[in-house]
């Protein structure tokens, strides 16, 4: 299973894959971030799809084309704000990968890389939400043999470290 999990630095949108994951908002209309990168790159187009969705709510994930981008798709998935872990922000992470890669499963995606979901402006630690990530794609991979890389972006040196160290203590 650990052979089929890549950690790369870099940005997201250069990746030539079967599906991104965009850590957008509830309105899926865009944003700053990753999400801004995404729609920047993807082109207008994707803007037009997003339309038609009314929106994802957090912890959910909805799938468009690619437009732009090497990449096929797009999942749009939206994170927890982090408002001290009280408020079910670590359920609600775990569901944003599991829903992720639910849909990229039943589109037969084999390939899908992750930004550090609602790290950035939603503030949640590094640590756990790299943690909750790799345990996602762990059972993942169990569940969905056509599921072959999962690739997760670290846009930060600090945030490649976390991702390694979450995948020692989850593939050992
Ligand atoms: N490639 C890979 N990772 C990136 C890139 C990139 N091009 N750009 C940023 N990151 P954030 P959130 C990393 O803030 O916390 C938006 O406005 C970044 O370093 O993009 O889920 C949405 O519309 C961080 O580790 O997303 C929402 O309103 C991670 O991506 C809100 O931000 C996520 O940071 C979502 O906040």
């Amino acid at each position: 299973m650990r052979e089929k999990v890549e950690i790369v630095q870099g940005d997201i949108t250069k990746l030539a894959v079967d599906g991104i994951v965009n850590a957008a908002n509830t309105s899926l209309l865009g944003g700053g971030g990753v999400d801004g990168a995404i729609h920047r790159a993807a082109g207008p187009e994707l803007l037009a799809e997003c339309r038609t969705l009314n929106g994802c709510p957090t912890g959910e994930a909805k799938i468009t084309k690619g437009y732009r981008l090497p990449a096929r798709h797009v999942i749009h998935t939206v994170g927890p704000v982090w408002h001290g872990g009280g408020k079910g922000e670590r359920e609600l992470l775990r569901n944003c990968y599991r829903n992720s890669f639910q849909v990229a499963a039943a589109h037969d995606l084999s390939s899908i890389a992750f930004p550090a979901i609602s790290t950035g402006v939603y503030r949640y630690p590094l640590e756990d939400a790299c943690r909750i990530a790799m345990e996602e794609a762990k059972a993942a991979l169990e569940r969905y043999p056509q599921i072959s890389r999962v690739i997760f972006v670290a846009f930060a040196p600090e945030a490649k470290l976390a991702y390694e160290r979450a995948a020692k203590e989850v593939f050992g």
